[in-house]
């Protein structure tokens, strides 16, 4: 195999026969020369100076290793398609299908702060024998990477080989890293108390959105509306079509395929009562007309800042009065969730305004045998019966970013300007829930928007989407003309 690769021994290519001496040397002459990509500075190459300056300050003297991955095996020798490890993207600002499996950000401890050095594969030119020998790199098989200069130029990262990674870890250092990311970064530093607390740092560092990140998150929700105008016309041939799910998820795929790097997590497509199941991604079942369909589905654009958006909709383009009802408090809870959004409102805040308004709502329908206050108290806790799930999360490069970050950092923090979450209640009725009256049960609504916080409370980013009812209506009547 070729020199700069580390392809596990055990997937033996069949393709990969050993050249003769000849060929080895015919396939390295009579090329032109290759031709010199202009590159210039990514488009997160400039916010990523102040993330690193962040980083650097709050662990000095230690030396800190952030992995992009590896590749990760699908089923024998084929691999998922790459995507890099969030905070390795967030502090290098490398972009969609520029991301190379393998890469490596250092910290080095240099003076008072730290020296970033990028650690790639760089391109297999026509002298190496990996160019048109090895399938997961070379690049006859899978196209150009960046030459060191090209990925300096694009990160403004001093840039190295992966290959001298290995001297630099020859000279010892206290060093932090991300565990479980890539297996030679895992062989070759030693465990460090303090990896949990590391990882806490750079999940937190990513709460507040700068400018960059919020324009991003802008774009993939504008996408993101996109590929559910593109659900709604489909909606005809998913009804069509006996596993009519599928047809609904593989139009908003297109969508984000087309626009963006990816989907920003497996689309839920859930038709009927498929959307009692709350992480249905099966998406094989039939799209009945007279019943609902909830699509929950982001793009992820380049940047890997990704949508996080659900919408449930009539799949004939008109509500029912049941469907109507019950959507109608899902709304009003959403809206009392949305109000609650402001700097300095408790991170709960908003989940128990979308709570008040379900338990309320619940109470008024008589399924529960006590009252809503009852009901929100500590004690009590059965309108959860249909609410099922928190009322949202914080979002970023991540659909559910931040995850690692400390509790007094985030689930029991504040709001601050800049903070990008979802506010997303849902209300199911299992379709054997004798609770409820025939004509609601197996009606499931979740209804998910996208929210920067800012100076006079938030803004709705997924906005262009409608969400009342009658909005809704006209909406799918203009799509499916
Ligand atoms: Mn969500």
């Amino acid at each position: 195999m070729s020199e700069n690769t580390k392809v596990p021994a055990k997937y033996k290519r069949v393709h990969d026969v050993a050249p003769s001496a000849q060929y080895a040397a015919f396939m390295k002459t009579g090329w032109t020369p290759s031709p010199l990509h202009g590159i210039t500075a990514g488009p997160a190459t400039s916010w990523c100076v102040a993330r690193r300056s962040a980083l650097s300050a709050a662990y000095p003297g230690i030396r800190l290793v952030l992995p992009a991955g590896n590749f990760k095996t699908r089923s024998n020798d084929a691999d998922y398609r790459f995507r890099p490890h969030t905070a390795f993207a967030y502090y290098t600002g490398v972009q969609g299908v520029e991301a190379t499996a393998d890469a490596i950000l250092v910290m080095e401890p240099n003076g008072s702060g730290h020296q970033p050095l990028l650690y790639i594969h760089p391109r297999s030119t026509r002298e190496t024998d990996a160019f048109y020998r090895d399938a997961r790199y070379g690049e006859l098989w899978v196209g150009r990477r960046f030459t060191l200069d090209e990925a300096q130029a694009r990160y403004e990262i001093e840039t190295r080989e992966l290959n001298s990674l290995s001297e630099l870890f020859a000279t010892k250092k206290e060093t932090l890293t991300l565990r479980d990311e890539d297996a030679f970064v895992d062989e070759n530093v030693s465990v460090h108390p303090r990896e949990e607390e590391f990882m806490a740092f750079i999940s937190a560092a990513r709460l507040v959105k700068d400018e960059y990140e919020i324009a991003e998150m802008q774009r993939a929700c504008d996408t993101t509306a996109r590929g559910f105008a593109d659900v709604v016309r489909a909606l005809p041939a998913a009804v069509a079509t006996r596993r009519g799910e599928r047809v609904v998820e593989a139009a908003f795929f297109g969508r984000a395929r087309i626009e963006g790097n990816d989907l920003g997590y497996e689309t839920i497509s859930a038709a009927g009562a498929h959307a009692c199941v709350l992480h249905w991604i099966r998406n094989d079942g039939e799209v009945r007309p007279g019943e609902l369909i909830l699509v929950d589905a982001g793009v992820e654009m380049e940047s890997y800042y990704t949508a996080d958006v659900t919408r449930t909709l009539p799949i004939n383009g008109k509500f029912t009065p049941a469907q109507r009802s019950l959507y109608m408090l899902v709304y009003e809870a959403q809206n009392a969730g949305i109000a609650a959004l402001k700097p300095g409102a408790d991170w709960g805040d908003f989940h128990r305004a979308c709570q008040s308004v379900l338990a309320h709502g619940l109470a008024d329908m008589g399924v529960m045998n006590m009252s809503a206050e009852e009901s929100l108290s500590p004690e009590g806790g059965l309108h959860r019966r249909w609410t099922l799930h928190s009322a949202g999360h914080m979002l970023g490069m991540d659909v559910h970013d931040c995850g690692q970050a400390r509790k007094d950092q985030y689930i029991e923090g504040k709001l601050e300007v800049g903070h990008v979450l979802t506010v997303e209640p849902g209300l199911y009725i299992q379709p054997d829930d004798e609770l409820f009256a025939p004509e609601y049960r197996g009606i499931g609504i979740r209804i998910e928007d996208d929210l920067v916080i800012t100076e006079d409370g938030c803004r709705n980013l997924s906005g262009a989407l409608p969400r009342h009812p009658d909005e809704i209506e006209a909406w799918m009547a203009s799509l499916m003309r």
